[in-house]
């Protein structure tokens, strides 16, 4: 690591021991710019590096709310405004009991390469709560959304910081969100995307997640290897948003996904997974993926969600949670034959993990440039909303895909340009902070 890059990790490290998850992201990001730095030293004295690290605000709340037998609950709510140097605050909101500031800088420090990576204007940010939405009622999850909602509002709008979903954070959640946030400010304002569609939402955005990341694995599969999905096997975990878009896509394309998990195990169905199944599961009944088998006997469950890794595949989709794959399952992955990686998670690969697949010749699909497509088609939505009209479907679809084509290639440049080819790690790194950085130099000191 370049000597400025590692005198500002030192110092995040003394200054946030705890925080072990922006640690690990700030980590590998500053790793790999390393190699800008080197090309950069007037950065040093601007403090650019310093000042990138730093969120520009934390808001932190009290979000108290009425469970269904009236007794008052209490949780804690985070806004991390990370940086807004190229667009308004952009990212989604994660409701998990797991939350703390450690996740949500992470995720923040994350999405301002990202967002970068879209091309489009949106600065980073990330939010949530350690709310666990597992077992509560629909009333109960509206009267916490309006709770968490009446304590954000006066932090976010359209040109401003604009939330979206996140883990634990779907239409529903954002409908009951979008509501309250629409009667306080009494104004109709795109101030959160992934909205319904009835409501100023974009078509296309509950795909966007996992179709943009089938296809930038096809981009990248086609340029590396003149390789797709057609006849691959996949397994993919989590079985969410990201996970279920992802099976329709890499299904239409020719794949079989053998494989979905939840936290609380997977399923294996060598005959290929019967998404409506899933769909009506997960989305209509919201429960266990185990329940799989009452409508599919011949296939198999297993307890614990890790196994799901010594699933032979061609293509491994990661699509659950952060550092879901480690050294260990990274080489059982290998040693089977995977081919491509791509994570539709965030940071769902430890840095041990990434870094073999990357030495063994595994194609791999960081998440900051592989998952793009939700925020970039939550930018799609913003576009829409300012200019009071939408797009068909087709037309939204059409400009994810090139999007994410675009994202693969400039990750493939910039890794090439710095001499790292086929390291779309450092490519996505070094591609999503040039354009960050340039922003924040032209500014002066803020
Ligand atoms: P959902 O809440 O829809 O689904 C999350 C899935 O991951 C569920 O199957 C859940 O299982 C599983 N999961 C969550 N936490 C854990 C855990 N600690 N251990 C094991 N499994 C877990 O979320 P999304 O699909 O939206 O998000 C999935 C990932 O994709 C996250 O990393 C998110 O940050 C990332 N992402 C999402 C985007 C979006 O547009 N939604 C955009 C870009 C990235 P269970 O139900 O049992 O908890
Ligand atoms: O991690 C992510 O990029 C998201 N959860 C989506 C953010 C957004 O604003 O659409």
């Amino acid at each position: 690591m370049n000597r400025y890059a590692s005198s500002v990790l030192n110092t995040l490290k003394k200054k946030y021991p705890e925080q072990k998850e922006f640690l690990q992201a700030a980590t590998e990001i500053l790793d790999s710019l390393s190699l800008v730095l080197d090309k950069h030293p007037e950065y040093e004295n601007k403090g650019l590096l310093e000042r990138f690290v730093e969120p520009e605000r934390i808001i932190t709340f009290r979000v108290a709310w009425t469970d269904d037998a009236g007794k008052v609950q209490v949780n804690t709510g985070y806004r991390v405004q990370f940086n807004s140097a190229i667009g308004p605050y952009k990212g989604g909101l994660r409701f998990h009991p797991s939350v703390n500031l450690s996740i949500i800088k992470f995720l923040g420090l994350e999405q301002i390469l990202k967002n970068s990576l879209t091309g489009l204007p949106i600065g980073g940010a990330k939010g949530g709560s350690d709310f666990d939405p597992k077992g509560k009622s629909d009333t109960e999850i509206m009267r916490f959304c309006h709770a968490f909602m009446r304590m954000l509002w006066r932090h976010i709008g359209p040109d401003t910081d604009v939330p979206a979903g996140d883990i634990g954070v779907g239409g529903r959640e954002i409908g009951y969100l979008f509501g309250y946030y629409k009667s306080l400010v009494n104004a109709h304002l795109g101030a959160l995307t992934g909205r319904g569609t009835s409501y100023g939402g974009s078509l296309g955005r509950t795909e966007a997640t996992g179709y943009g990341l089938v296809y930038f694995v096809e981009e990248m599969l086609n340029t590396a290897k003149k390789d797709s999905f057609k006849d691959k096997t996949v397994v993919i975990s989590g079985s969410g948003n990201v996970a279920i878009y992802a099976t329709q896509k890499a299904q239409q394309l020719g794949a079989k996904v053998v494989a979905l998990s939840d936290s609380n195990g997977y399923i294996y169905d060598p005959n290929g997974i019967n998404l409506k199944v899933i769909q009506q599961i997960k989305e209509v009944e919201r429960k266990r993926i185990k329940e799989y088998l009452n409508y599919v006997p011949t296939a198999e469950y297993h307890e614990g969600c890790r196994g799901i890794w010594n699933i032979k595949c061609d293509i491994a989709l990661p699509c659950a949670t952060q550092n879901e794959i480690d050294e260990s399952d990274a080489r059982k992955l290998i040693a089977n034959g995977v081919i491509a990686v791509g994570e539709g998670a965030n940071m769902p690969s430890t840095i041990e993990a990434a870094n073999l697949f990357v030495s063994n010749g595994v194609l791999f699909a960081p998440a900051k440039a592989a998952n793009a497509g939700g925020v970039a088609t939550s930018a799609l939505e913003m576009a829409q909303a300012s200019q009071r009209i939408f797009w068909t479907f087709e037309e939204v679809d059409k400009k994810l895909h090139s999007i994410m084509v675009d994202i693969f290639h400039n990750c493939e440049k910039a890794a090439n340009e710095y001499g790292m080819p086929g390291n779309y790690i450092v490519g996505a790194n070094i591609a999503g902070f040039e354009k960050v950085a340039n922003a924040m130099m032209a500014y002066g000191v803020l």
